[in-house]
């Protein structure tokens, strides 16, 4: 006897990394893990007699619960200003060495009290959630020093228990350079491996290590210290990786069994090809590529030839990506940089998950998995990548409990 038994849906699996289909599907859901998944026919009893609780889906489609793997979903107060400043002919570039930027947010979450700072995030996922989303990454890298660094991961982890939905925590205390150091990058970088670092992983707030290695951020080297640290704490790494120029991130990432290197934009063949050998994941951000009006497109073509898996997320920061839509990050993967509709919702469950070291549990709706889907009002799944600005998500599960349910 399972708990609940979901029946008459249109099943997306994605197992394989395919839609994979089962049209009059079933999914069991016991102890919060999927029990079964088929063809409502080769049920072994009728549905009344195989769960507690049998729901009715009338034909709704359901997919993997959506995986948002990249996000600076904690932070403070906005750049609008920045953006304007950006209409009016300023780079990004230029507004980050002029003071403005990642440190113009730092100096607001440093002010931000925990409460004030878990409450934003908050309201930031919901907006996710309401779109099928069940698990997410968030970074620190607003703090950029140990207290506000610590804060912002004790927020991300405060939202995984108050909200239905598995948090990752990704310590980032290498996106840029506080104000104070300024001109001393390397003690910085000390700073970070021998005091932020280790008290975040002591305090159980970290579940794999990320940097921004880039001309306005940190040098490959400087990534490495970071990169060397986390691998004697044991720490996964993953890698804000060749976005605005080609400093090599993507092979240094692959180097270092980088769970993913994210971004990509400058990657050449030679650093696709290090990342296929090693399994990192290929995180693709059409949400900056679109924000900061970019022209380089990533190596889509190449991460196929290769057999990278490729995910989509949202890179919900203040500066370069304020998104709060994993389906708008879908439907930009796909008119943006040309993935298929199938490729943006593999990238959005499966290869998120393997983003996240959390492939063998979540991603694909297979038995022994986590019972985590969304529930849409949609005749395909390609339709979920098509529209822009509606909302077909008229429910979600998580760890077998819906969440909530909207018609
Ligand atoms: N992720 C980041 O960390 C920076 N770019 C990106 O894609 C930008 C963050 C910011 O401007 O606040
Ligand atoms: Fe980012």
């Amino acid at each position: 006897m399972w708990d609940t038994l979901w029946i008459n849906a249109r099943l997306v699996t994605m197992r394989d990394g395919r839609y994979n289909g089962i049209e009059r599907g079933a999914i069991a859901a016991a102890a919060g893990r999927i029990a079964w998944v088929g063809a409502q026919a080769d049920l072994a009893a009728p549905p009344q007699q195989c769960a507690a609780a049998v729901r009715d889906m009338g034909g709704a489609l359901i997919t993997p619960g959506l995986i948002d793997c990249h996000t600076h979903l904690v932070h403070a107060g906005n750049r609008a200003r920045e953006f304007e400043m950006r209409l009016q002919g300023a780079s990004y570039e230029d507004i980050a060495r002029a003071g403005g930027g990642i440190v113009s947010t730092v100096r607001q979450t440093r002010e931000a009290s925990d409460t004030a700072l878990a409450a934003v995030a908050g309201e930031r996922l919901q907006r996710l959630m309401a779109e099928g989303v069940t698990s997410i990454e968030i970074k620190s890298g607003y703090g950029l020093d140990t207290r506000t660094e610590l804060a912002m991961l004790r927020a991300a982890k405060l939202l995984g228990e108050s909200a239905p939905v598995t948090v990752k925590k990704t310590f980032l205390g290498a996106h840029a350079l506080p104000g104070e150091y300024q001109g001393r990058a390397d003690e910085y970088i000390t700073l970070v491996c021998e005091e932020m670092l280790p008290a975040a992983a002591a305090a159980g707030l970290v579940d794999a290590v990320d940097a921004f290695c880039e001309g306005i951020a940190f040098s490959p080297a400087q990534t490495e210290r970071v990169f060397d640290q986390a691998v004697d704490l044991g720490l996964r790494v993953k890698l804000h990786a060749d976005q605005l120029s080609d400093l090599g991130g993507a092979a240094l990432a692959a180097r270092y069994g980088a769970l993913s290197a994210d971004h990509l934009e400058y990657t050449g063949e030679a650093g696709v090809r290090t990342m296929a050998d090693a399994g990192t994941v290929a995180v693709l951000l059409p949400g900056a590529f679109y924000f900061l009006r970019e022209k380089q497109l990533p190596p889509v073509q190449l991460l196929r030839d290769y057999g990278v898996p490729i995910a989509v997320a949202t890179d919900c920061n203040p500066g370069s990506s304020p998104l709060t839509s994993m389906l708008l990050a879908m439907n930009m993967a796909c008119t943006l940089f040309r993935l298929t509709p199938e490729e943006a919702l593999a990238g959005a469950t499966c290869h998120a998950a393997r983003a996240l070291g959390m492939a063998d549990s979540h991603g694909t709706l297979e038995a022994g998995k986590a019972a985590d889907f969304a529930i849409w009002n949609a005749a395909s799944a390609a339709e979920l990548a098509y529209a822009m600005g509606a909302n077909p998500c008229i429910g979600s599960v998580r760890s077998g409990t819906p969440v909530f349910h909207r018609n």
